[in-house]
């Protein structure tokens, strides 16, 4: 199969468990569960799914289904992205080329789909796996989700906004966090569910960093110089807000020179795993010259 079936062929199956395992929207409150499903099936590229899947199917350990998995780590992702456009962070009316949440809805109601969501990634993992790999399962999703990663990522980056000398220490721990850790979550909690042993988790995880820098590079690089409706989401926010970005600190030519090394290391570290690779190799190859 070629990476555009694959991966397509992966983004249906993750859609088909997302349709499945979400509740449905005549659950008690209907606009709440309506809510959750709007901005999740809102047609977002399914990148951690993904990931999760393909690498779930590297190894040849004891297997479990990764597709609720994959479900829970789309939740804990859609979760951050309404709660991000919220006006109290980045007030934004766009995304997935949809009228965000709040302007779909209201903040009120924004704000608790995305606690919603976030707190259903967790109850599937309780109510899909057993303790094995349920527990650790549990133990990458929070640890990623929590206040030293995912959320303390967002913290630095809305401390960031408000000084015009933030560092390149201060970018790297933004990036490392707020993007990064739920690709490298993905693809540790796709090596968990295909039984994945102690080495191999730890080179998903190197795996994940270096793709995860390679991604919010390039997303740097996009708000920059792509239009509105190619990203499907608001273009030029990061000059507008004057944000401390890759392409602010190192120019458009020096993002792209650190976007190709965080690439090269990515595939480096692949070649550490005995499983095929040719998926997530192709895959970051993509990312790097991805548009939207
Ligand atoms: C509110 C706790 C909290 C965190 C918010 C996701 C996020 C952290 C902020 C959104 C802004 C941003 C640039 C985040 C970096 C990660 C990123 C590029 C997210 C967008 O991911 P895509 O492009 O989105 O995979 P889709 O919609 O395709 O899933």
């Amino acid at each position: 199969m070629d990476f555009t079936t694959q991966f397509n062929a992966f983004v249906a199956q993750a859609d088909q468990a997302l349709d499945k395992l979400l509740l449905p929207v005549s659950t008690r409150p209907a606009r709440l569960h309506e809510a959750m499903r709007y901005s999740l099936q809102a047609g977002g590229k399914r990148l951690r799914p993904v990931l999760l899947l393909s690498a779930a199917e590297l190894f040849r350990g004891k297997k479990h289904d990764p597709l609720p998995a994959g479900v829970a780590i789309e939740c804990v992702h859609t979760y951050s992205l309404i709660h991000d456009d919220l006006p109290c962070m980045d007030n934004d009316d766009l995304r997935r080329g949809r009228p965000t949440a709040h302007k779909q809805f209201d903040e009120a109601t924004a704000l608790l789909a995305g606690d919603a969501l976030l707190t259903y990634a967790f109850e599937l993992l309780a109510q899909h796996y057993s303790a094995e790999p349920g527990f650790a399962l549990v133990r990458e999703l929070s640890d990623a989700a929590g206040s030293r990663r995912l959320i303390g990522g967002q913290m630095e980056d809305l401390l960031a906004e408000k000084k015009a000398d933030a560092t390149a220490d201060q970018l790297e721990f933004i990036h490392l966090n707020k993007t990064a850790a739920m690709i490298d979550a993905a693809l540790v909690m796709g090596g968990l569910t295909g039984g994945a042993n102690e080495t191999e988790l730890a080179t998903l995880r190197t795996f994940g960093r270096e793709l995860g820098l390679t991604f919010q590079i390039v997303d740097d690089i996009l708000d920059a110089t792509a239009d509105s409706a190619t990203l499907g989401k608001t273009a030029g926010k990061d000059a507008k807000a004057d944000k401390t970005t890759f392409v602010k600190l190192h120019g458009l030519d020096g993002a792209r020179r650190y976007a190709r090394e965080h690439t090269e290391s990515a595939l480096a570290a692949l070649t550490n795993l005995s499983g095929d690779t040719a998926f997530l190799r192709r895959l970051v190859e993509t990312m790097l010259v991805r548009k939207h």
